[in-house]
Order: C-alpha cells, then structure tokens, then sequence
C-alpha cells in the first residue's frame, strides 16, 4: 500500500558491560543484539556507533553502549516484553539494580510521544542526563525532539556538555 501510515519510531538504548560466553566482548554482545532486535514486526531504521563509557552507578566495569532505531507497529508495553526477552535470552540476571549485565535494553523514545504506567516511562526518565545516551542517539537522530521538554537531542547532549558556568558561592548546597 503506497499511502500506508509509516511505522511508529523507537529509539532502542543498548548497554553491555559483561562478556557472553558465546559472543564475546561487550561490544560483540551489542552487534548481536542490534541483529537480534530485528523480526517480522521490528525493522531497523538506523544504528549509532558503539562506544565505549565509564560506568555510571556501583559496578566497576566499562560499557559499551549504542542506540538503534527502529520502526514497529508493536505498543510501547508489547516492546518492553521483547525487549525483556532478548535479555534473557543473552542471560541477563535479574533482581539486582545496576548490577553488571550481560545487556540491557531501554525505551529511550517513541513516535508516538510519552508514555507513563507502573512499569514503563517513555521517554526513559534518565536519558537526558546521561551522555552515553545522548552521544549515540544523536548520531543518527539529533533533530528528535523530546516530548516532555521540547528540546531536540542536539540540544540535550549540548547542555550536558557544556561547561557547568562558575559557582559565585551564592549557593550553599
Ligand atoms: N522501565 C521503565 N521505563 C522503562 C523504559 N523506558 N525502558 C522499567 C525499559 N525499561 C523501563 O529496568 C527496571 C524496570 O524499568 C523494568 O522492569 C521496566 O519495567 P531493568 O533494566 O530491569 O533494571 P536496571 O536497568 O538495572 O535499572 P534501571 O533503573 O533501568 O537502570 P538503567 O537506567 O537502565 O541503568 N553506565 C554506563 N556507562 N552505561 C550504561 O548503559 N546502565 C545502567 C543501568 C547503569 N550504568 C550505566 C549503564
Ligand atoms: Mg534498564
């Protein structure tokens, strides 16, 4: 059908930063999961570079991180659960918070704009604070716009590494 809607848009943040017995490096285990991403309702759209980061939180080990995008029909819930399932299948362990990880798969946006329940946020709550989201989503998407600020990714990965202005000590905190 030549005026079918186009497909909702995902932007799908990758992170790894334990070895897979079979894959191999962190970097290894985010090529084979941006190609097990895509199925019969998930196509992909784009994938950044990987790059590799300092872990944020308590676990000791480097990341690797990229981001893909990806066109699906699927809702955002019905994503989650895929994504939940390609984690396991590279054996992600469960139960302990920022603990490392095999691979980790995020929401970071959608077309559709935002999304709230108990067990999903779009867009991710953290990604505007963390470069090695925004490095790599603004790559191939920097013109996107975040709904809840209006502000394109460009913008957001500028603001984040812009220089902090000097503190005139009128604060105490
Ligand atoms: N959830 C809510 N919104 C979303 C969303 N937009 N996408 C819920 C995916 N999941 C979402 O996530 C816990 C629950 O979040 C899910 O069950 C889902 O219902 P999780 O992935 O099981 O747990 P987690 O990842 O350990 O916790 P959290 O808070 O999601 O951690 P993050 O934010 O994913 O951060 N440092 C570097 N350099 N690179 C990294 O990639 N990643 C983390 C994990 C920490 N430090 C890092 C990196
Ligand atoms: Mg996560």
């Amino acid at each position: 059908m030549s005026n079918a809607m186009p497909l909702p848009l995902y932007a799908i943040g990758l992170g790894s930063n334990r070895r897979h017995a079979r894959y191999g490096d962190p970097r290894a285990v985010l090529l084979a999961a941006l190609a097990a991403l895509v199925s019969d309702d998930i196509e992909a759209v784009d994938a950044s570079p990987i790059i590799a980061s300092d872990p944020l939180g308590p676990s000791r080990r480097r990341y690797a991180n990229a981001v893909a995008l990806v066109a699906s029909q699927l809702s955002p819930p019905e994503m989650l659960v895929r994504l939940q399932e390609i984690e396991a299948n590279f054996g992600r362990r469960t139960g302990q918070r920022w603990s490392a990880r095999t691979l980790d798969l995020d929401i970071l946006l959608w077309s559709g704009g935002a999304w709230s329940d108990a067990s999903l946020k779009i867009p991710h709550p953290a990604m505007a604070q963390r470069a090695f989201v925004l490095g790599p989503l603004r790559a191939i998407a920097p013109e996107w716009q975040h709904p809840l600020t209006g502000r394109s990714i460009r913008q957001l990965a500028a603001r984040l590494t812009r220089p902090k202005p000097v503190d005139r000590g009128a604060s105490a905190h």
